[in-house]
């Protein structure tokens, strides 16, 4: 038997009978027992077209000798049953069912993930969730339900926009400091310039680090609510240098760092901006063509690009730079643990990209 976590919400029609009903129908169910039902809670709707009512969210534990995919096509049932329509993405809607945890499984097909892929950032899932199962296991974040909610039931949020050149991390971070009103950090890759010596001089990189690791550290220091954004961590600083520094050197960088810190909180979250191997190609190939003359959303790609004109080249240094930020969010970093809450966003299509980080950041609040 799996024990599989259920989030639901409901911000149409009558909500509360909604709930009730979805979670009737799912207790009678054959090859499913309801183990526990939390209470309902208002919520701000987050994301979706403006002018939404509020939902009403809750979450329920069920005990199932059901695949992940048939426990999927359950709920889409019950979904149907209760009238839920499709139409734009995150609209309002009669019910919605959402599989956030499958014992300590991990799914990742075309039409099924799980865990939840945005449930570690979002108080209306955690907050009822940990009220009926706050000791459940998150594969991923590698902790419980209520550790999870912890993580961002805090006054001081600190939130890593990452991503390789390319994916637009300065300008999602500039519009989701902006909506909400929280500080931004930037963190400036050295630029090769006219010489391409200063990119590869540790003292520039050193220089890089400092800066950036102080103004988040007294950022963080700030008493009472406050958001910080960066658009870099640690990590990611330490990435982008190891395709121009000498190993001596980073190992150079990896000590200074490391004596920095000391001084910087875990961030609450990451936001991942991942980009695929044929919209970095087509990004680096604009750039190169010099049609970024007419845009700045591509510019921190010049650092790759002056010191690589190969298209080639630097699509597979770009490459690499993310897969080492995906060994750090994987946990592979034994010098800096990774956030707990992490959510991966399609850097591919900008507007939506800009949407989902600004929803995971006031999911939080
Ligand atoms: N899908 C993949 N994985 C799962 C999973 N673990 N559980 C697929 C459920 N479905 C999963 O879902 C779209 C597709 O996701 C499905 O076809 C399924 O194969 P959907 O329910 O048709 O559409 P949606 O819910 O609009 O999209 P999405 O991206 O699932 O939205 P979310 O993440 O569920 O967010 N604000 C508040 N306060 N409360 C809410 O409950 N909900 C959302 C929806 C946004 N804002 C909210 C709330
Ligand atoms: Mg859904």
């Amino acid at each position: 038997m799996a024990r599989c976590l259920i989030g639901c919400g409901s911000n149409r029609g009558s909500r509360r009978d909604q709930l009730d009903r979805a979670v009737e129908l799912l207790r009678y169910m054959p090859g499913v027992t309801m183990q526990a039902v939390s209470r309902y809670r208002e919520t701000a709707p987050v994301g979706g077209p403006p002018g939404q009512r509020a939902f009403l969210n809750g979450a329920c534990l069920i005990e199932t000798d059901l695949k992940p995919h048939d426990v999927l096509q359950l709920l889409t049932a019950v979904e149907n049953t209760l009238h839920r329509e499709r139409e734009e993405r995150w609209a309002d809607r009669t019910i919605d069912l959402d599989l956030l945890l499958y014992d300590d499984l991990i799914v990742d097909s075309e039409d099924l993930t799980v865990p939840h892929p945005r449930m570690a950032t979002r108080r209306f899932v955690l907050e009822p969730a940990a009220e009926i199962a706050a000791e459940l296991h998150h594969p991923i974040a590698a902790c419980t339900v209520k550790e999870l909610l912890d993580n961002i039931a805090t006054h001081a949020l600190l939130i890593a926009i990452v991503g390789v050149p390319g994916t637009a991390t300065s300008e999602i971070m500039d519009v989701v400091a902006d909506s909400l009103m929280a500080h931004a950090v930037h963190a400036n890759v050295p630029h090769p310039g006219d010489d391409h010596s200063a990119s590869r001089c540790l003292a520039t990189w050193r220089h890089a680090v400092t800066t950036w690791s102080e103004a988040v550290a007294t950022d963080c220091r700030e008493e009472g609510p406050h958001i910080t954004v960066t658009n870099a961590w640690c990590e990611t600083l330490l990435g982008a240098a190891a395709e121009v520094l000498t190993p001596d050197d980073q190992a150079s960088l990896h000590a200074h760092a490391d004596s920095l810190r000391h001084s910087l909180m875990r961030p609450t979250a990451a936001l991942f901006l991942h980009a695929d191997e044929a919209t970095l190609r087509e990004r680096v190939a604009f750039h190169l063509r010099q049609a970024s003359r007419h845009t700045d959303v591509f510019a921190d790609l010049a650092a790759t690009t002056i010191l690589l004109p190969a298209l080639d080249d630097a699509v597979a240094s770009l490459l690499r730079m993310q897969e080492r930020i995906e060994q750090w969010l994987r946990g592979g970093s034994s010098r800096c643990p990774p956030p707990r809450a992490v959510v991966r966003i399609d850097a591919g299509d900008l507007p939506q990209a800009i949407a989902e980080a600004s929803a995971a950041v006031e999911a939080m609040l």
